[in-house]
């Protein structure tokens, strides 16, 4: 039986036609977890943290989850947010061996995507069309790891706090989107790091730099991924300009799950963008 898992980067709890398991990740006050699963109340969640002024963090899944989650599959397909900011990817590769060594006839795989969010997203359906297309297990991870390098993600947030707080980002990038009305724009890096690119002041800004970005990259046609953080009417703007200059864009608009509400906080967006 063939299996898709993805940790709760992707900010997606089912596939639609295949057998998918979300592994959630934890966020974490001193009084309370929230366990980024479906049962999480992602406002709820949010609006605690805003009146909270306590220390916040997050762990990784741990061995065991990933094992429970592969269960009952032989042919396993992981794709797991970038290895550069979270142990989610080492974990997975520790019960990879694990579950192997108990099941040695079973075939898995995990992606390291270098990003997050909807980068993330765009693997796990490309995954899913290319089994769905009767590719054998070498292919699909050929093709899967062919595909990552032509995805992209970008980024706006309007604070960087809580990535600051938990050391994925310099204190200095963060204090950029101190100033209300500032956003910092960015892209995963090769690297699978958070890079900062640019200071947007005020939306319109933040639209422009979105669209020169997704230009910039060669795009025509495809998939584009939109997530945000409690601004769906800024996500639907990018997605209706981007639909005005490349009719052929398949796009979808979203809300973020825990994890990436927790760290693209309130106002962020994030942008995966399929290459050609
Ligand atoms: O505790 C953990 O292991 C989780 C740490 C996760 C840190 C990064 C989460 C990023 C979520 C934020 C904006 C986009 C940044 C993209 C950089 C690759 C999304």
């Amino acid at each position: 039986m063939t299996r898709f898992i993805a940790d709760s980067c992707s900010d997606m709890l089912q596939m639609e036609g295949v057998d998918f398991v979300a592994v959630p990740l934890t966020i974490s006050t001193d009084v309370k977890d929230y366990v980024d699963n479906e049962n999480l109340d992602v406002k709820g969640m949010t609006e605690d943290l805003a009146g909270y002024k306590g220390k916040s963090c997050t762990a990784c899944p741990g061995v065991e989850s990933w094992l429970k989650a592969f269960e009952g599959a032989d042919v396993i397909y992981v794709g797991t947010m970038t290895s550069t900011l979270s142990g989610t990817y080492n974990s997975a590769l520790v019960a990879k061996e694990m579950y192997q060594q108990s099941h040695p006839e079973a075939r898995i795989h995990v992606f390291d995507t270098l990003s997050a969010g909807p980068e993330l997203r765009l693997l796990m359906e490309k995954l899913t069309e290319l089994d769905k297309e009767g590719k054998t297990f070498e292919d699909v991870v050929r093709l899967g790891c062919e595909y990552m390098k032509r995805t992209r993600l970008f980024f706006a947030l309007k604070s960087l706090h809580n990535l600051a707080q938990n050391g994925r980002v310099s204190k200095v990038v963060a204090a950029a989107a101190g100033v209300l009305g500032i956003s910092v724009f960015g892209t995963a890096s090769q690297e699978g790091t958070l890079e900062p690119s640019a200071k947007c002041r005020g939306r319109k800004k933040v639209v422009e730099e979105f669209l020169n970005e997704i230009t910039k990259t060669g795009f025509r046609k495809g998939k584009i991924r939109i997530s945000h953080v409690d601004n769906l009417s800024l996500a639907e703007k990018i997605r209706d300009l981007v639909l005005e200059r490349f009719p052929q864009a398949e796009i979808l608009v979203y809300e973020a799950r825990g994890l990436c509400s927790y760290y693209a906080e309130s106002g962020g967006v994030l942008v995966g963008v399929e290459g050609n």
